[in-house]
């Protein structure tokens, strides 16, 4: 079994996932100890699987949080903990699947390789993915990279990436948003202005039919909702950095 990372570790938010989180915390495993779900008020059958996991590996831990509080804020959970434990840098990654868990070590050596930088994840798609997201989410990547100045970010909506802990702490803890699915967009964007730039690496992404197993939480209305606001509010954020990113792109 692989020897634990002293300073990396996997982070998986969970929230009602479904079958499918299983194979995926066992295929994370099977790349990388340590392996963390955080279980996120899920009222299905999950939380009771995964600690059924857990009680038979020293690699996997599970955090129980009593109700729902949103993605970001389980993420935030973990970074707690993990931060108190002596982490430095951890790789967030979905429990629905759709995630290339193989791509793990990939992402932690070249997080290893530049540990101050935030190591991005660029979806490539296949048929399986719906159009209308596919094209939607380049419309948050404009936003993303404007806001940025175009400091790199490959894609602002996919949460497969790798952090640094301390710098992602500061960014959530300064504010009281990000919490839901405004996470991954927002932290790309504050990550970048507070000088985490992004390191690009390509990673597949699959979306499976409800009968394949398939489950997602996203609300077209709800979430696109939560996301004009967050780049109305990183717009604004934004204009008021402008002279310090203009410099530091002088400088650069
Ligand atoms: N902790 C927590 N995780 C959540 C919540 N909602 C969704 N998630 C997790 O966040 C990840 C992404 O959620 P999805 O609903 O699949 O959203 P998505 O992948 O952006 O959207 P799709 O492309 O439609 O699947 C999954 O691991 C979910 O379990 C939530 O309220 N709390
Ligand atoms: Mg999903």
């Amino acid at each position: 079994m692989n020897p634990p990372s002293p300073t990396h570790i996997v982070l998986i938010p969970s929230y009602n996932p479904g079958e499918k989180v299983y194979r995926t915390v066992r295929e994370a495993r099977e790349q990388w100890n340590p392996v963390w779900v955080v279980v996120d008020g899920s009222t299905d059958e999950t939380p009771g699987g995964l600690a059924a996991m857990a009680a038979d590996d020293a690699g996997l831990r599970i955090i129980v949080l009593p109700r729902n509080s949103g993605k970001g804020a389980a993420v935030l959970r973990g970074l707690e903990i993990a931060a108190a434990e002596g982490y430095t840098h951890a790789l967030t990654m979905d429990s629905d699947g759709q995630h290339p868990a193989h791509l793990i070590p990939e992402f932690m050596a070249a997080s290893l390789s530049a540990p101050a930088a935030m190591v991005v994840g660029v979806p490539v798609f296949d048929a399986s993915a719906p159009s209308l997201r596919v094209q939607g989410r380049k419309i948050s990547n404009w936003w993303a990279n404007l806001e940025t100045l175009w400091s790199g970010i490959g894609d602002s909506l996919y949460g497969f990436r790798v952090y640094p802990i301390a710098p992602l702490r500061q960014v959530m803890k300064s504010q009281r948003w990000m919490r839901r699915f405004d996470f991954d967009p927002e932290a790309a964007v504050r990550m970048c202005w507070a000088g985490a730039s992004p390191v690009n690496l390509p990673a597949p992404v699959r979306y499976f039919r409800p009968e394949e197993g398939g489950v997602s939480h996203f609300r077209y209305l709800r979430d696109n909702t939560l996301l004009t606001w967050m780049h109305i509010r990183l717009f604004c954020g934004f204009l008021l950095r402008l002279p310090r990113l203009v410099l530091r792109r002088i400088d650069a």
